[in-house]
């Protein structure tokens, strides 16, 4: 740094200062360089229009995945200000994105319950620094104002270029790949978030457009173009999460402006056993809940048992609903908005705002009390399914403890296919569930016994599946894994004897091993949620191709690394294409094989000189190649799973396997080339 006075300018040096560290530490700000954290830059700058449509400034907000690797973000909001900062003597635009923690300064009127969203609350200005480029277009008075970034630093002064008729702020950006180890985004993740964002705030349309030609395997599958628009708000969110449920009566909604904050709140019953209630603070998937959750079981629970009461449906006798009782089969929203949210807990997404335990209650007691005497017969049926679950809960109980008291039995010896570790410390263990005893034979002799175990689920589970979610838990692949996990479960459930504090989910990359992904997502997401929370539940991911000449081997995790190692090796693309077409035409056999249960894969036919190897099935690679791309932790790369995946997961299989018709036809008809196989 020694030639810093000579090489930038004043202002330059500023920015180098200001953003440094977030090119040094990258994952401080933004949680990781993996694909997660390459989302987490859209999220950023989206979460910025969207603050400027919940201020009612903006209602138009289009994402588009760009060809070129590029993502970019326009509102029709009132523009970024541009006009010079008097102290720091700059565009205010080239202070929000140079500076870290400038978003919000220049608000005033609205800024109220703003807060720069995303998940670590960073500015956009941590996505600038690691873009390799960025521009900004704000228009404004009338005209287009640009500037351009390369890696954080702006290369020109905020300058007006041409008139304009209309507002709002565009931002594009090319993420960098000396940041991130994979510059992929995907279509399904990015339209996750923008769907959920576009569910929290209520008549604000969100587009999604893919303009990319190389897309990944999934989102091939996908439409190149979304629009999310929820006149409903939340009430439509839960509406859609209970759609392939059967339900008790329309969502109730509510909202009020509290001193503490805003709060709103949407909730519906259904016959299921599940609950669903998904928290939000200013946007932000609260994952761990927090006392605005705290403040809604409460006041549920207590609304419902005086309504109860009220209405003799509670004889005097009669115990109290308890609180599990009154969420069973509850579906439900809570949005809060506030000044100052404070995020805690291990992921920092646990509401840490106590006042707001009294403002959601507050706000339940009363609307929920006023829901219900206008409503007295949907109110009845409340009522009812609550008083159910209490005695299903009580006869449940005997029923459920026998039955757990044998699994515990068989627990005392571990199932006979597990291949265990010799480590005793869960801390250090990790849990590889195999497809296919194939697969499963290269991971056992692959692993490192000392702290990796291997559990091979048979493929037959497919079948089993079919039948019902409770059935799933009789079945002997499910029950070994439960109790190889070692926490129990129902009444029994006792998380602090997981056996090993990372779980593995190793399938195939075809159609079967996304089935049985999605079946291993949904059951942790209903039965074990905490394991999720906590982080312990992961997803390997293999390598989609082995890349060979002569004796030279590289592993490929998708078409961009493909593509690099193939220019590295001086082979143009188009060469490979007669490998590339014999691997879609296989594929294509596959997937029609698929349809006749039990066919065998076949071995791809190997190219000439320089080798393309598709990978579709772990049983493809030989123990040491499964360690070494795979399953060694000094090089592998695996996916932690989130709530928001197995919520996803969830929706999917309730859906595929759901009872009722008519949203089951509705998801193959929308998705039908992805579902036809699984609907054997
Ligand atoms: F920050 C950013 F670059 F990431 C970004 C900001 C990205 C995108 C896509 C949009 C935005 C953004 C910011 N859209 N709209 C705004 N609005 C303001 O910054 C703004 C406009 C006017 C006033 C005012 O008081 O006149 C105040 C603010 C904060």
């Amino acid at each position: 740094m020694a030639s810093a006075k000579q090489q930038y300018t004043a202002e330059n040096i500023q920015v180098l200062e200001g953003l440094e560290p977030v090119r040094k530490r990258p994952g401080m700000y933004i949680g990781s360089t993996d694909q997660r954290g390459l989302h987490h830059l859209v999220y950023e700058i989206v979460d910025n229009a969207i603050d400027e449509a919940m201020g009612g400034h903006a209602n138009l907000i289009i994402v588009t995945l760009h060809d070129d690797g590029s993502v970019s973000v326009d509102d029709n909001g009132r523009g970024i200000p541009v006009d010079i900062h008097p102290k720091m003597k700059k565009s205010a635009l080239e202070i929000v994105l140079t500076t870290l923690h400038a978003g919000g300064k220049f608000g005033g009127d609205d800024s109220g319950y703003k807060v720069s969203g995303g998940l670590h609350g960073v500015g956009s200005s941590v996505v600038n620094a690691l873009s390799v480029k960025m521009h900004a277009e704000v228009y404004r008075d009338g005209k287009i104002w640009m500037q351009d970034y390369e890696r954080g630093k702006p290369q020109n002064d905020v300058k007006a270029k041409g008139e304009t008729k209309r507002s709002g702020t565009l931002i594009r950006f090319w993420p960098d790949k000396q940041i991130f180890d994979t510059l992929e985004f995907s279509l399904v993740t990015v339209m996750n978030r923008l769907r959920q964002q576009a569910y929290l705030t209520r008549g604000i349309t969100v587009a999604l457009l893919d303009e990319r030609e190389k897309r990944s395997e999934e989102d091939t599958k996908l439409p190149r173009l979304y629009r999310f628009h929820f006149e409903g708000g939340i009430a439509a969110y839960v509406s859609h999460l209970n759609e392939s449920r059967d339900v008790i009566g329309k969502p109730i909604w509510f909202e009020k402006d509290t001193p503490d904050g805003y709060v709103e709140v949407a909730l519906q019953y259904t016959q299921s056993f599940q609950e669903m209630v998904a928290t939000f603070a200013n946007n932000i998937h609260t994952t761990e809940g927090g006392h605005h959750l705290t403040g809604f079981k409460a006041a549920i629970t207590r609304t419902i048992n005086a309504y109860a009461r009220s209405q003799s449906l509670l004889k005097e006798k009669d115990e109290n609903l308890s609180a599990d009782d009154v969420r069973e089969g509850l579906t439900a929203i809570v949005s809060v908005r506030l000044k100052d949210p404070q995020f805690e807990g291990q992921t920092k997404s646990k509401l840490g705002n106590a006042e707001m335990k009294t403002a959601v209650e507050t706000v339940v007691n009363d609307k929920l009390a006023e829901y219900f005497e206008e409503h007295p017969g949907e109110a009845r049926d409340i009522v009812a399914k609550c008083t159910l679950a209490a005695r299903a809960r009580l006869a449940a109980r005997a029923a459920r403890d026998s039955v757990i008291r044998k699994g515990a039995l068989e627990g005392m010896t571990l199932p006979g296919k597990l291949a265990d570790c010799s480590s005793r410390d869960p801390s250090e263990c990790e849990l590889f569930i195999v497809e296919g005893d194939s697969a499963g034979g290269s991971a056992k002799q692959g692993r490192n016994r000392e702290f990796q175990a291997i559990l091979p689920l048979r493929g037959k589970i497919l079948n089993v599946e079919q039948a019902r979610l409770d059935k799933m838990l009789a079945n002997n692949e499910i029950k070994a894994l439960i109790i190889a996990m070692g926490v129990g479960i129902g009444e029994v459930k006792d998380l602090s004897r997981l056996r090993y504090h990372r779980v593995v989910i190793m399938t195939d990359a075809d159609v079967d091993g996304a089935h049985i992904r999605t079946l291993l997502l949904t059951l942790f997401f209903r039965y074990f949620p905490e394991l999720i929370e906590g982080g312990c539940i992961y997803i390997a991911q293999p390598p989609l191709y082995k890349i060979q000449r002569g004796k030279e081997i590289v592993y490929a995790y998708g078409d961009d690394e493909k593509a690099k190692t193939l220019k590295a090796w001086g082979i143009a693309e188009k060469d490979m294409q007669q490998a590339d077409e014999d691997a879609e035409a296989e594929e294509a056999d596959e997937m029609k094989s698929l349809m006749k249960a039990g066919a065998k894969k076949e071995e791809p036919k190997k190219t000439a000189r320089v080798g393309i190897q598709r990978y579709k099935g772990l049983g493809e690679m030989n123990p040491e190649q499964l360690w070494d791309t795979t399953m060694n932790p000094e090089t592998r790369s695996m996916m932690r799973v989130t709530m928001d995946d197995a919520e996803l997961a969830d929706a999917t299989f309730t859906t595929l396997m759901g009872s009722e018709v008519a949203p089951r036809r509705k998801f193959i008809q929308t998705r039908a080339k992805t579902v036809k196989n699984l609907d054997i």
